[in-house]
């Protein structure tokens, strides 16, 4: 090939190639071992920065996985994903990144509820939106964030005293005991003794969870809730704080635990005290989330309720994001529902779930 044509290659190869960088927008990012970055993306595409709180359960894996399969390049976005490890210093920082990137939008599922006013500030004043995911903050001013998406988690609870309820009525009707035989003492049902693992303090799941199911057990003078630790939402903390409940307590009725995963820990615990648990156990379990592992132990009758906590949000976040872009108002509060899942019904309901 001669040596003019050469250079004419050359030069049109070069003219392509400044062509194609002025189209992408060059992201300026400090790179962290916990963050996903996209180093250049097409301008036209809509970058989300998401400071996820954790990978500390099942529940969330779904919910990380939910987010990440909506906000996809086919979808027109750009995912700058971030795992804060349950510290909100990390989501701080993690916000703080994305402000300096530049980004087009923060979706944060923050791992307490207070603590966020300065940081959410700051993405204000870069004119950056922040969707809140999962769980809540708790700000006095509202126009830190444009738009939450979650579940109700004060509902969550009060399905899990419900349940109970339900269960103790049908349990005493099953031994055909009439409340008019019963002594005058016993009127209000012998004590049920009730021990509760807590997810992580201050997060919206506790707070929720805990009032709700407390707002049922108020009702009943024979619930004695014996105690409440904090299990962190891991399994093993979960069998760390059970295992210590039972060296405690001798004649543990009920185990409320805020998730699965630390159901998961308790049920260890239990066993290797030489007790049973769920529908034939010494021990019955009420658990939260509902995820794919929670149904098999519903199915081994190793927990007898489950209350759902719908992790699939990611759909409703790029809904959000989409109406924004054209200048829609989007919803302030989005719900994802969720059910009561029992032992009895678990193979039939298990049927198309996705986590
Ligand atoms: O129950 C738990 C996760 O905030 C609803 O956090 C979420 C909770 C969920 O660790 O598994």
């Amino acid at each position: 090939m001669n040596k003019k044509l050469k250079i004419i290659l050359w030069i049109i190869f070069l003219g392509l190639i400044v062509l194609a960088s002025c189209s992408l927008r060059p992201l300026k990012f400090q790179q962290n071992n916990e963050t996903e970055i996209t180093e250049d993306i097409d301008s036209d595409l809509i970058i989300v920065g998401f400071s996820q709180l954790g990978s500390e359960s099942d529940w969330r894996t779904a919910n990380t996985k939910s987010i990440q399969n909506a906000l996809v390049k086919e979808n027109g976005f750009s995912l700058i994903f971030s795992n804060g490890r349950q510290s909100q210093e990390n989501q701080i920082k993690d916000v703080r990144s994305f402000i300096f990137q530049e980004v087009d939008y923060i979706v944060i599922a923050p791992v307490t509820e207070t603590g966020w006013d300065t940081v959410l500030m700051e993405a204000k004043q870069a004119g950056i939106p922040v969707i809140i995911v999962d769980r809540k903050i708790d700000t006095e001013d509202e126009s830190l964030y444009v738009a939450s998406v979650g579940t109700d988690k004060y509902a969550e609870g009060k399905k899990a005293g419900l349940w109970l309820e339900k269960y103790l009525k049908e349990r005493e009707n099953e031994t055909n005991i009439s409340r008019k035989k019963l002594a005058v003492s016993e009127k209000e049902g012998s004590p049920i003794n009730i021990v509760v693992l807590e997810g992580t303090p201050d997060s919206t799941a506790q707070i929720g969870r805990s009032q709700g199911f407390e707002d049922i057990a108020v009702n009943h003078k024979n619930w004695n809730i014996l105690a409440h630790e904090n299990g962190d939402f891991t399994k093993a903390k979960g069998k760390e704080v059970m295992a210590k409940y039972l060296q405690e307590f001798k004649d543990i009725d009920v185990l409320v635990s805020q998730n699965d995963d630390m159901t998961f820990g308790a049920i260890e615990a239990i066993r290797e005290a030489g007790l049973s648990c769920g529908v034939n156990g010494n021990i019955k379990i009420i658990s939260f989330d509902a995820v794919s592992e929670a149904f098999d132990k519903m199915e081994a009758g190793l927990i007898n309720a489950d209350i759902e906590c719908n992790p699939l949000q990611g759909q409703l976040i790029a809904d959000i994001i989409g109406r924004l872009e054209k200048g829609e108002e989007a919803p302030r509060v989005s719900y994802v529902e969720g059910k009561v899942f029992e032992a009895e019904n678990a193979s039939r309901d298990r049927v198309g779930r996705s986590y």
